[in-house]
């Protein structure tokens, strides 16, 4: 059973006295993209059709809000497929799965509902024709990070993780004629076009991916967060501690003009201290948040006199995937082909 969060903080944020004009600047896009509603929507939808419990291979997306609700709806997140009671559906996470997971459970007898982003997976895709051309793919990217982990176990002979622009100084690779970077889809982009010169640097013939790798939400959220962080004093993003790209909007903050930025999970994680002498707050969330947690930090700000909310509009979002396969029939048979996502339009 899920464990009930305690709240950080019991005292309201205080509105303080004599700071200047007070105001938030909210970034858009931020919250939820296509690939995450897609995700959400699959295992609730697995629960209704298939009843509880319902297994899910690791977080379905990384943030610890949206696990605790599916948990209370019947969901049982678990490492790895073999803690699944054979013959049992399990959804795999956005983040996606290597091939050696989907035999794993293919072995098992289970039910498999891949709920991987459509933009992973067009990764994988790369992955798979790099290596099948022989070429040595460096994978940009955090190791030990889900989706990297899937991806590269598409090719595990051809990739090498290159985990950070120093990292691309001193990697060795076998023919430098030969040479493809791929990418994880929620990087920093700038860090991953210093990381893409370097290796280019040491290796000319490196070739480009076919299409960009780090998706449109990531770089839509980086670009907001940009516009707003140059005129913040504090920038609070919304976001889990494991969500990528919620932490690389934190980093892209600082980088950006932000005096000081915050990654918190709840609005209560928000300190008095941190709105000293503060007058313009920038808020964003990550790809994985819900927008009912913007909501309440907003909620909170506003008690500590933050009542003037501007919106900073860098793009629009209307991406949206179709539900996976597995669940496009509905419990009668009938073909349910609704698209969905486009829930971080604000
Ligand atoms: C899947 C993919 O769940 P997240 O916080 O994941 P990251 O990768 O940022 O830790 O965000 C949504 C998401 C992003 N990328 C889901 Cl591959
Ligand atoms: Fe997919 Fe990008 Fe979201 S890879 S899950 S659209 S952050």
């Amino acid at each position: 059973m899920p464990v009930p969060r305690v709240p950080r903080r019991r005292e309201p944020l205080q509105d303080i006295a004599g700071t200047g004009r007070k105001r938030v600047l909210l970034a858009s896009p931020r919250g939820y993209c296509a690939g995450v509603d897609r995700a959400v929507i699959a295992v609730e939808k697995a629960l209704e059709r298939f009843g509880a419990p319902v297994y899910v291979r690791k977080q379905i997306v990384h943030n610890i809000h949206v696990v605790t609700e599916l948990e209370k709806q019947g969901a049982i997140f678990v490492d790895e497929v073999d803690e699944v009671p054979e013959g049992a559906h399990v959804v795999f996470s956005a983040h996606g799965v290597s091939p050696a997971v989907v035999n794993a459970a293919s072995d098992r007898g289970l039910r498999a509902i891949d709920a991987t982003c459509p933009l992973v997976t067009k990764v994988h895709r790369e992955a798979v024709r790099f290596a099948r051309d022989d070429f040595e793919i460096l994978l940009i990217g955090h190791e030990g990070h889900e989706e990297v982990e899937g991806t590269a176990g598409e090719a595990p002979e051809h990739v090498t993780v290159v985990n950070s622009p120093d990292e691309a100084d001193t990697i060795e690779v076998r023919d430098p004629s030969k040479v493809v970077w791929l990418s994880q889809t929620t990087l920093s982009v700038d860090e991953t076009m210093e990381t893409v010169r370097r290796l280019r640097a040491r290796f000319p013939q490196l070739q480009d991916p076919p299409s960009d790798d780090i998706c449109y939400a990531t770089q839509n959220r980086q670009v907001a967060i940009k516009k707003v962080a140059k005129d913040a004093d504090l920038v609070i993003v919304v976001g889990s501690a494991n969500s990528s790209n919620s932490v690389r909007l934190v980093e892209v903050a600082l980088e950006h003009g932000a005096k000081a930025a915050y990654r918190v999970d709840y609005a209560d994680e928000v300190e008095q201290a941190w709105l000293e002498g503060v007058e313009t707050v920038g808020v964003t969330s990550g790809a994985s948040v819900p927008e009912v947690l913007v909501q309440e930090v907003l909620d909170d700000l506003a008690a500590a006199g933050y009542r003037d909310v501007e919106q900073v509009r860098t793009a629009e979002e209307d991406l949206m995937f179709s539900l996976p396969k597995e669940l496009r029939q509905d419990a009668a048979g009938k073909r349910d082909d609704r698209a969905l996502g486009g829930r971080s339009r604000s």
